[in-house]
């Protein structure tokens, strides 16, 4: 028998504002369902956002909730790898991108070292990120600030809306 290993929820905000965005994204959660020691249990809708503090084009947005046994740093690498497959470069903080993945919350767990801050620093101040995760967690709750469907009536001012079908 194999021996039982804890497994945790986490959330995952995917982001493209280059190339078939849309695409990209479905593309992106096949890749994390196929994780190792990992099932996909939720995916949000596809949205359409205004670019936050960055430019280029609208962003296409949405969620994943995994049940996974990877550690966070193994699941952070996992996610720079299905990045890089779908030809993410880092030319500058905030730019344009074909694909963003990131781990926004890790069970009720806060993490900070170098390299990884869990729950995500700005997650709570972005509808694109808010209105997704409240579809697939409704009671979700960001360690250290609050339930989500609070923060999400604070940023109603933001264009979201459904990626048309
Ligand atoms: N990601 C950013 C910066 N700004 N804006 C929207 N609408 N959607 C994003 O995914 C996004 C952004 C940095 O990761
Ligand atoms: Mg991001
Ligand atoms: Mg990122």
């Amino acid at each position: 028998m194999r021996p039982t290993v804890a497994r945790t929820i986490a959330s995952i905000g995917l982001g493209a504002n280059l190339g078939d965005a849309p695409t990209t994204l479905r593309r992106a959660l096949d890749a994390l369902g196929a994780l190792p020691d990992t099932t996909l249990i939720a995916t949000s809708p596809i949205y359409r956002s205004a670019p936050i503090d960055a430019g280029g084009p609208d962003y296409a947005n949405a969620v994943a909730l995994l049940r996974t046994a990877l550690a966070p740093q193994a699941l952070l690498a996992a996610l720079q790898r299905i990045e890089l497959a779908h030809g993410r470069d880092r030319p500058h903080r905030n730019a344009p991108r074909t694909l963003d993945l990131d781990l926004l919350l890790y069970g009720d767990e806060c993490i900070a070292t170098p390299t990884l801050t869990v729950p995500h620093p700005r997650m709570h101040e972005r509808a694109f990120v808010l209105k997704p995760l409240a579809d697939v967690a409704p009671a979700a709750v960001i360690p250290g600030r609050g339930a989500v469907s609070e923060w999400l009536a604070r940023v109603a001012d933001q264009r979201v809306e459904r990626w048309s079908p």
